[in-house]
């Protein structure tokens, strides 16, 4: 593959996990620029001209099999970044999303109740608004992410295999281990939810999990290295 492939990312940003997982899945080889969300890097001119929604990942690819026409895409969402490296890239790793509409229409489910139920309301720009409020961070987020696994562990029960949907890797297995590591940092027993605590440590085995890691990354700081 000749396309350049380019990812915005940050190495505690779920959102940019599922990317880096799905990267790895495909094999496609990807250039990663580091953002530091800590350091509000997310928020400066420069950054905005690339993603104006201020937010990890942005990913960009410039086609090159056709040099004279060089084609660049640019995605601002993990989640149609997601479909676009499926439909893209369609002979290259798993199918992120199955072909018949009832299993693409459970995988896109199990997908938004992480990426639009949980991820939104506990993300940094919500923790930073609601701490002056007088609500404590790790329980707010916890409440909320607890909410997401109920209804994930409810509806995945009736889909999974080794994964979510079936025994093969799907767009919700990318989005749900990362939540899972979002969980664990803010104290949620994934005990709780049996079905995603199996599958998550399922997906933990995969080698492109391990390469997408929030420990393994260039930009993990030395002490929250894997060791
Ligand atoms: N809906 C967006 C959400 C992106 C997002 O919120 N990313 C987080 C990291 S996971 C971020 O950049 N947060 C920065 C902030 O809250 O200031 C997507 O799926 O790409």
């Amino acid at each position: 593959m000749s396309d350049t492939v380019t990812l915005y990312t940050y190495f505690r940003s779920s959102c940019s996990a599922r990317l880096r997982i799905a990267l790895h899945l495909k094999n496609i080889p990807f250039t990663p620029i580091f953002i530091n969300l800590l350091h509000d890097e997310q928020s400066t001119p420069a950054h905005l001209t690339i993603n104006p929604s201020a937010t990890v990942p942005t990913l960009i690819i410039t086609h090159t099999s056709s040099p004279s026409i060089p084609k660049t895409v640019t995605i601002t969402q993990s989640l149609a970044a997601l479909e676009y490296l499926d439909e893209a890239f369609p002979n290259t790793g798993p199918a992120l999303l199955p072909s018949d509409p009832e299993t693409r229409a459970l995988v896109r489910t199990l997908s938004q109740i992480i990426a639009c139920d949980v991820q939104p309301v506990t993300n940094l720009r919500i923790l930073k608004r609601v701490a002056p409020l007088g609500a404590d961070r790790a329980v707010w987020s916890r409440g909320l992410i607890e909410d997401g696994l109920r209804a994930y562990e409810a509806v995945v029960q009736g889909s999974a295999g080794r994964f979510s949907v079936g025994d093969e890797i799907t767009m919700a297995d990318v989005c749900l281990v990362p939540a899972a590591w979002g969980a664990e940092r803010v104290g949620v027993d994934l005990s709780a939810f049996p079905t995603v605590k199996r599958i998550v440590s399922n997906l933990e085995t995969e080698e492109a999990v391990k390469k997408g890691h929030w420990q393994t990354q260039p930009d993990t700081p030395e002490d929250l290295r894997a060791k």
